[in-house]
């Protein structure tokens, strides 16, 4: 157990350091919230809480974890179908290394890289990926793509420190390159001219959610994966909200007719069979509006996924 009914991710041993070949991690931060219609708020107080105005991504951590029971690397040490029934716990060290603030994330991801390491973490609002890509690229420094599952672009130029303006941040810190940046899944109204507008100029890559509909995963994934070819790894950031809201209704900002799991959990084995995953995070994941528990267990899929990217080049020799 990490603490009181809650159990370790996966139920992997508690870390002591941060060096092992998988550090998981929460980091149950909430920043700015939307208030209304036309206004943000910072996190205390809190607004009223209304459909619009949704919040509790500092609870999601550990209501993943709850549900990653059903993935327990203990009960058998974690016995892969999709992996030719290869034992997780055979093949990789992971270890989870608890709750932590924005700061001591970007520690953990920085001393995991170093040691030859990757973190893969539950936000969180999705200001998350900020501290781990600053703290992997310190630890080791690489050339690395990074794809974003997001209903959203997340690309305005303000406020700092902002679940809508780290990819633009993390950019001009040259963190990662513009046209290294691809964008899986916007869909809906939630955008703004200007953001589009920068990725249009930065050549960052945006692939609409219409985009897929009208050519085929399979055309679409050819298309991004032909971009990772020229980089040392890839780090994923997935937005929860880029689901579909029928299969994971916990989400702070959640729009009708998105993607299904296993559509993302492709392009994630895609991306992954072509370059070393360098990091993972889900985030905006809200329990208070999921049911019955089946939005915690998708969230808790989406992480055994990036395990399985370590995993796949592990026993597939690709590394
Ligand atoms: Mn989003």
């Amino acid at each position: 157990m990490l603490h009181g009914d809650v159990p370790t991710l996966f139920e992997a041993p508690t870390a002591h350091g941060s060096q092992a070949d998988i550090v998981l991690l929460g980091v149950p931060y909430e920043g700015i919230l939307v208030a209304d219609r036309h206004s943000q708020s910072p996190p205390e107080p809190r607004p009223p809480e209304s459909f619009y105005a949704r919040f509790g991504a500092d609870e999601a951590p550990d209501a993943i974890r709850q549900a990653s029971l059903i993935y327990s690397l203990e009960h058998a040490g974690g016995v892969a179908a999709e992996l030719d029934f290869h034992t997780i716990s055979e093949n990789l060290e992971i270890v989870d290394a608890g709750n932590h603030t924005l700061e001591s994330a970007e520690e953990v991801a920085e001393e995991a890289a170093g040691s030859g390491g990757i973190t893969i973490a539950l936000g969180g609002d999705h200001l998350v990926p900020l501290p781990l890509m600053r703290g992997k690229q310190k630890g080791k420094p690489e050339h690395i793509a990074v794809v974003v599952f997001d209903s959203h672009l997340d690309l305005h130029p303000a406020p700092p420190l902002w679940a809508g303006s780290q990819w633009r941040t993390l950019i001009e810190e040259e963190c990662v390159r513009p046209e290294d940046m691809i964008i899986i899944g916007p869909r809906g109204v939630r955008q703004s001219t200007h953001e589009i507008e920068y990725a249009r100029q930065h050549g960052v890559t945006v692939i609409p959610l219409q985009e897929i509909d009208d050519r085929g995963l399979s055309a679409v994934c050819e298309q991004f994966v032909a971009r990772l070819e020229s980089v040392d790894s890839v780090y994923i950031s997935l937005d929860i909200d880029v689901v579909d809201p029928g299969f994971c209704p916990a989400q702070k900002y959640p729009d009708a007719a998105g993607l299904e799991p296993r559509e993302i959990l492709t392009m994630m084995r895609r991306a992954t069979a072509v370059r070393p995953l360098a990091g993972f995070d889900l985030c905006c994941f809200s329990p208070r509006y999921d049911e019955g528990q089946r939005g915690a267990l998708t969230a808790a899929r989406f992480a055994l996924e990036a395990v399985y990217a370590i995993l796949r080049r592990r026993v597939l020799d690709l590394v």
